[in-house]
């Protein structure tokens, strides 16, 4: 069978067929592409290092529609498969791969192309017959999830049919397929999926904020930041960057977009010509008005935001504002969706009060960039933290919150970076450990838990409860990923918040 060459494989009636692709990963991401590509008559090849039950089921599907091959376990994912001899022409990577990783590596090696799941959607985005959606695309440290959910909720209240896709959840591909098709998509990229994505042109790009996160798997922060400025590349109408993070302007600077395309800022201060900003507790946009030189047009109050608006959702609003102005959607839909965005849980999250002991889960603070924000936004904390560092310096994290920490306790079967950090810069702070330690993998059974991952939460939960006094906040926000001992951030948040609500129930009795 012949195709089309790879680069003017450009649209989703383009010749695909026969081409040789490799798709390494069958989760999500690496679902939805073996099922795309084998829905336009490419030859696919899917490999996964876990042979378990959910794999053989999803494998089982793949080779029902027409898989050349699944292979499944460890054996599989150190050398490149070959169909009946032939090299594959392409590798389709989902982004948990790591480029240095031996497969990854040999396609490199050899020339195969490595494209990510968000290259093969923008590659079959038009469609004919279908409207082709426009991409509002959104990366940072922190803040993407809820960036993504209010501009998908602006989007809607202007009504559009718009959907929230990439790393919050719905996989792009999923969304690119759906038969109704959109009128844009707002489009979540983590710094993985960036690294493997060459071609997309946006209308709109936004980097919310940049922390150090991430850093083991790129090999380095330089890395890291090299791989999240891809995002502006190529964008059509405005490239969005946070004003009060310098970094971000920078890579505005730096990046090749489409002649044409503004430079856009957002800033939780009084905005400059061109930028979204806060006055007097209002959001504005000085940016997307005509007289923008002197004047700007009102977006929302803070207060109609939520009741508690910590700085950085206010930023988020302002960007995902942002994202919708560039689009076309005017104020009364951006205050409309602003105001119906439901955060959703384990992100700053009161789970109960009790003797004016307030318990937060911000489970989903999985770095220290985050934990800064809500450790920021209590006076006097009992802290769980740890976990899975991912290589992150805790130096700064702690020095900045000594003061306001009343006691920590550690969750996290290595706890080294996070301790040292405690014993230099909090030496008078008691530090407490959850018992339950044991090292292994967890089953990734994020429904029903690990009893593992419950029982450590419990005794770190028992432990905050023995030293919080009237006044203390309890917070986790682990400053770390929880993947050594839950399944997820969820699970995570999920076992706080039960362990409390069984806390609350035995000291009601
Ligand atoms: N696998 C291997 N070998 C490896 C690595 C993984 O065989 O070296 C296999 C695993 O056994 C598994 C599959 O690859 O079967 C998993 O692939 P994956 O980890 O890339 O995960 P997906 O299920 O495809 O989910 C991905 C994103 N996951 C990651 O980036 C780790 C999801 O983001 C995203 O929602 C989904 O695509 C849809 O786009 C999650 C995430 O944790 C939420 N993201 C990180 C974050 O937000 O910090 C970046």
């Amino acid at each position: 069978m012949t195709h089309a060459p790879l680069e003017s494989l450009t649209s989703w009636d383009a010749d695909w067929a026969g081409l040789r692709v490799i798709v390494a990963g069958l989760g999500l991401s690496g679902f939805s592409a073996a099922d795309t590509l084998i829905e336009l008559g490419a030859q696919v090849i899917i490999v996964d290092g876990r042979d378990d039950e959910a794999n053989a089921s999803r494998a089982d599907t793949l080779r029902i529609v027409g898989a050349t091959d699944v292979l499944l376990g460890a054996a599989h994912v150190d050398a490149l498969p070959l169909f009946g001899g032939l090299a594959p022409e392409l590798l389709i990577a989902s982004p948990g791969w790591n480029p240095r990783q031996p497969l990854l590596a040999a396609a490199a090696e050899s020339g195969i192309p490595i494209w990510g799941d968000v290259e093969l959607a923008w590659r079959v985005r038009e469609r004919a017959g279908r409207k082709t959606a426009e991409w509002l695309v959104i990366t940072g440290t922190n803040g993407k999830t809820s960036t993504v959910g209010m501009t998908e909720s602006i989007l809607r209240a202007a009504g559009l049919r718009a959907i929230a896709a990439g790393n919050v959840g719905t996989p792009i591909l999923d969304a690119i397929r759906d038969p109704e098709g959109f009128d844009a998509i707002a489009v979540e990229l983590s710094s993985f999926q960036l690294h493997f994505t060459h071609s997309i042109s946006p209308l709109a790009s936004v980097v919310l904020n940049v922390a150090e996160d991430h850093v083991d798997w790129h090999g380095g922060y330089e890395h890291y930041l090299a791989d999240k400025a891809k995002i502006y590349e190529r964008t059509r109408v405005a490239a969005i960057y946070n004003a009060d993070q310098r970094e971000t302007e920078a890579m505005v600077e730096n990046a090749d977009v489409i002649e044409g395309c503004r430079a856009i800022g957002f800033t939780t201060g009084v905005p400059a010509r061109s930028m979204l900003g806060i006055v007097e507790d209002l959001l504005v946009d000085r940016a997307f008005n005509d007289d923008r030189a002197n004047s700007a047009i009102e977006l929302i109050a803070l207060n109609q935001i939520g009741e508690v608006v910590p700085r950085h959702t206010a930023a988020n609003a302002l960007a995902a504002a942002a994202l919708a102005r560039a689009y076309g959607v005017g104020p009364a839909a951006i205050a409309a969706g602003l105001a119906d965005f439901d955060p959703g849980d384990h992100r700053i999250q009161a789970v109960a009060r009790e003797n004016d002991i307030l318990w937060i889960n911000d489970s989903k603070a999985t770095n220290p960039h985050a934990a800064n924000a809500s450790l920021g936004a209590f006076s006097s904390v009992v802290w769980i933290a740890g976990g899975l560092s991912k290589g992150v310096d805790y130096q700064e994290l702690v020095s900045s919150h000594a003061a306001r920490l009343k006691a920590v306790v550690l969750i996290g079967t290595d706890n080294t970076g996070l301790r040292q950090a405690l014993e230099r810069h909090a030496p008078q702070v008691p530090v407490f450990e959850a018992s339950v330690r044991e090292t292994g993998s967890i089953a990734p059974d994020g429904a029903t838990g690990t009893a593992r991952g419950w029982s450590v939460m419990a005794e770190a939960v028992a432990a905050a409860a023995r030293v919080a006094e009237p006044g203390d906040t309890v917070l986790m926000a682990p400053a770390a990923a929880s993947m050594d001992q839950f399944s997820s951030y969820a699970h995570r948040g999920n076992a706080f918040i039960d362990a409390v609500g069984a806390l609350m129930e035995a000291n009601s009795k």
